[in-house]
């Protein structure tokens, strides 16, 4: 007979949930022979990178109009589950590899990225939970302390928003605190000035929020959404620029025109030369500490050009351009593309991809910043990741709906664990 192992995974089981935008996604739960359990949700992306893992849909209409999820949980209850029964839940490489390898496609088409990163976020917990500690310590032993700086998408434009603007996302960035705890409380106090005044400007229906917790008021210039944020951090009682630092993600590949080589941005039709100097002069008159995703994902010439020329000044991050694949990593280094990058499980697929895309890329000098989805759930974990794997900054939405604060709130819990022993990144790099 053989010996007990705690650790040995008794059971995977699937099942449909809902994401926040109500669109059916996986959930899986993995049980430990000790009694573990891990439960993980898929998130789902809605400018997605067209080099990313493949999330599979039924596609029957009629089924959650096409969006049902069935055959990806199916395929955890059959397949994965019957090549994970009796593994060890701790051997979290070996039991990728194997998602990786029982699928057999190059972007997990097969059996769905939304089915893999599920059970492989599972498989994670169950063995952090079996051994009694918190995920984040599991993932990056007694030594993991530092909370990551928030970059906080408090206008949402782009796919994420029923607004005219280009650029998807507008972060605040509170790097002046002490504490994480600190830097989500400025955040808050400006995100409720920021209300006031779109809502003094716009009007009382130009509060609603985009998919991701941010206003999306009728704005339509890039430039009206800038000095929002920098009247709000002004208006909060910060200063922008050494307090607070602004963000974009533009995400550029959606309002790119491959026939006409343009991008659609601010009402005007820009030559790729033409959206480089517009970012160039963005950056002189705003404090912008990053741009993600200010190309479309093929043109890693214009990002390397463009990190050039605002070097020391704002870090060009990778996102579409490199989808959490190493591959793409390794070429937009090659490149000189970027100063920093993206970190998405669901993008690659399976926890193991991602934290050795992240070993690589800190080896390497760029700043890590692990991601939440456009549509996402109540599933933490990414919070745990970003401490355990000492990403120096987590980008999850704006303070506010569920599944947004469900991130920034277990932040607060790490951070109290760790009573005064946690250190806020902030403090820890330069900016
Ligand atoms: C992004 C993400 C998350 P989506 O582009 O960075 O903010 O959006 O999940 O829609 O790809
Ligand atoms: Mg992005």
């Amino acid at each position: 007979m053989e010996e007990f192992n705690p650790y040995r995974i008794s059971n995977v089981r699937a099942l449909q949930v809902l994401d926040s935008r109500g669109d059916p996604t996986v959930e899986v739960v993995v049980t430990t022979e000790g009694g573990g359990i891990g439960r993980a949700i898929a998130p789902s992306g809605a400018s997605k990178g067209k080099y990313e893992a493949l999330e599979i849909r039924d596609g029957d209409l009629k089924l959650y109009r096409g969006r049902s999820v069935l055959r990806a949980v199916n395929n955890v209850n059959s397949i994965i589950s019957q090549a994970l029964r009796g593994m060890d839940s701790r051997n979290q490489r070996l039991i990728d590899r194997r998602l990786i390898e029982i699928d057999g496609t190059q972007n997990k088409s097969r059996l769905g990225a939304n089915a893999i990163v599920a059970t492989s976020l599972a498989v994670l917990k169950a063995a952090a939970d079996t051994a009694e500690v918190p995920l984040f310590e599991y993932i990056g032993g007694v030594q993991a302390r530092v909370l990551p700086i928030p970059m906080l998408n408090i206008i949402n434009g782009g796919v994420h928003a029923g607004n005219e603007l280009s650029i998807q996302e507008f972060m605040i960035v509170p790097v002046g605190a002490d504490k994480f705890s600190e830097a989500l409380r400025i955040a808050v106090e400006i995100y409720k000035v920021l209300r006031q005044y779109i809502k003094s400007r716009y009007g009382a229906s130009a509060v609603n929020v985009g998919d991701e917790g941010g206003y999306a008021p009728p704005m339509k210039y890039t430039e009206e959404a800038l000095e929002a944020l920098m009247k709000s951090i002004e208006g909060a009682g910060y200063r922008a620029g050494s307090d607070v630092y602004l963000a974009l993600d533009a995400a550029a590949t959606q309002f790119y025109n491959e026939d006409k080589n343009r991008y659609l941005i601010d009402r005007r039709e820009l030559t790729p030369d033409e959206l480089l100097d517009y970012w160039v002069q963005i950056v002189e008159k705003y404090p912008i500490l990053s741009i993600e995703d200010p190309f479309y994902e093929e043109d890693f010439k214009h990002f390397a050009e463009l990190a050039t020329r605002l070097k020391g000044k704002c870090i060009i991050v990778g996102d579409d351009l490199t989808v959490t694949n190493m591959g793409r990593v390794k070429a937009a280094l090659a490149h000189g593309s970027i100063g920093g990058l993206i970190v998405k499980i669901n993008q690659v697929g399976t926890f193991t991809e991602a934290a050795d895309v992240v070993k690589y890329a800190q080896t390497n000098g760029i700043r890590t910043i692990v991601s939440h989805r456009s549509g996402d759930t109540e599933d933490p974990a990414i919070a745990h990741i970003a401490v355990g794997l000492s990403t120096p900054f987590i980008k999850t939405g704006a303070p506010a709906r569920g599944e947004r604060t469900a991130k920034y709130n277990e932040l607060l819990r790490i951070e109290d664990y760790l009573a005064g022993e946690a250190i806020y990144a902030a403090k820890l790099i330069k900016i």
